[in-house]
């Protein structure tokens, strides 16, 4: 029987087709076909419904799925001393992960060399014209429907955890409501899939249409992002985690790699932390954690904590203001810091999705949203990558917070037939 192509492999296609059929028509002189019928025809067609759907999904996506993430973290009293351990350190664990992403993007300049300006101008709303003053007020929305209609991403943010912590600490009586935002939760993140199964049209649309406007040149500058992002990814999977189990857990750093690589080869894979969850609470239980904290904290995980996604985004951030020309103040770093790590809260780990937030964090500092055509085609790959780093962090948190809480076998975690083989 014929065996169905998996939308990875369609991607990757779509991304050898559009790169060849752009680098062609980049060599061909102008002319009705090629400029009409194709360039601002189809493929901007394409490309630009692609790249909507995309933004379509934004708002229902963030707000849903963080009503949904905080509703289930919300109660502090419910969550516990474990659960509230786990939220703070999967939150600072992001936002370093993205500074890290900040720091390796502006040290590496991936955009820097390729100039799209003249395709879009747009100037980032946050950080040039407002105070920090202003953008902290500006982020409690007077009227958030009104927020949801124009997209504004902090003040959605705020709402969302706002709405998702009250329906916690309501209990009972919100249950109703609660279990409604979950199917809705379960509806987006569908519709999530089926736009990610139109990505194989939209990448060969947007890459066609980009090589064919800048040519090979492009080329070098895709290479230095996708090195940006997996060199942070390296930096922050090793350096941080391996100093958190060092330092923190007091524990052998070698010992947990050597053991979750079975893991890292199914979230890999899979892209999808989701998809990963039932092997990685084995690992981890594996290693000594107690089930009934490894059973709460890397669903949690799955969900709240993605420094993979959270690197990306960081230096596509970095990448898309170089490419139109756009200086990113440090209030824009910041602000982008803030989204990146709140928008991951609600977000499940599902394939594609750090791209449909990566269009959030974007539009949250004003830079343009159009930007994703240039990376999307090569995501796929950053995904899979990223989608490891996701889940090793979970892990990693858990077995430290495990350690501190006295639900930890170190016995187990030694056990002898890893430390001959390891040491
Ligand atoms: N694939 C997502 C995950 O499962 C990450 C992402 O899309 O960025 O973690």
């Amino acid at each position: 029987m014929k065996k169905k192509l998996s939308l990875t492999m369609k991607i990757f296609i779509a991304l050898g087709l559009g790169l060849v059929m752009g680098l062609i028509l980049n060599s061909m002189p102008s002319g009705h076909v090629k400029d009409v019928l194709l360039i601002d025809g189809i493929f901007k067609l394409c490309g630009k419904v692609f790249i909507n759907a995309i933004k379509m999904l934004v708002v229902p996506l963030v707000s849903v799925s963080l009503i949904c993430g905080a509703s289930a973290i919300g109660d502090v009293k419910k969550l516990g001393r474990v659960g509230v351990k786990t939220l703070v350190f999967y939150m600072m664990t992001t936002a370093l992960a993205i500074s890290v992403a900040l720091l390796i993007g502006k040290f590496m300049n991936p955009g820097i060399g390729l100039d799209m300006s003249n395709i879009i101008k747009q100037e980032p709303t946050i950080g040039q014209s407002k105070s920090l003053v202003d953008v902290i007020i500006a982020m409690v929305p007077t009227n958030p429907i009104a927020s949801m209609a124009n997209g504004d991403m902090l003040p959605i943010i705020v709402f969302s955890l706002l709405m998702g912590i009250s329906m916690a600490l309501v209990g009972e009586k919100a249950q109703p409501v609660i279990n409604i935002f979950e199917s809705l939760n379960e509806i987006v993140m569908k519709m999530v899939m089926v736009v990610m199964e139109f990505a194989p049209i939209g990448v060969f649309a947007l890459i066609a249409n980009t090589f064919a406007s800048v040519g090979l040149s492009a080329m070098a500058n895709l290479g230095k992002y996708m090195i940006a992002v997996i060199l942070a990814l390296i930096i922050h999977a090793t350096c941080t985690y391996m100093g958190v189990l060092t330092f923190v857990g007091r524990l052998n750093p070698i010992v947990f790699f050597k053991k979750f690589l079975p893991v890292a080869g199914v979230a890999f894979s899979t892209s999808s932390s989701n998809a990963t969850l039932p092997v990685t609470i084995e690992a981890v239980e594996n290693m000594g954690v107690s089930k009934n904290v490894a059973s709460f904290t890397l669903p949690l995980g799955a969900t709240i904590n993605m420094d993979g996604t959270a690197i990306m985004q960081g230096v596509a951030c970095v990448f898309i203001s170089q490419v139109y020309g756009i200086d990113l103040s440090l209030q824009a770093l910041l602000t982008i810091i803030a989204t990146a790590t709140l928008a991951s809260v609600g977000t499940a780990g599902v394939p594609g999705v750090g791209m449909i937030t990566l269009s959030m964090v974007l539009q949250s500092v004003g830079l343009p949203v159009e930007g994703i055509a240039l990376i999307i085609g090569i995501d796929r790959v950053l995904d899979m990558s990223r989608t490891v780093v996701n889940i090793t962090g979970d892990s990693v948190c858990t077995i430290v917070v495990a350690k501190t809480e006295g639900e930890f076998d170190e016995d187990m975690y030694y056990d002898q037939k890893v430390i001959e083989e390891v040491l």
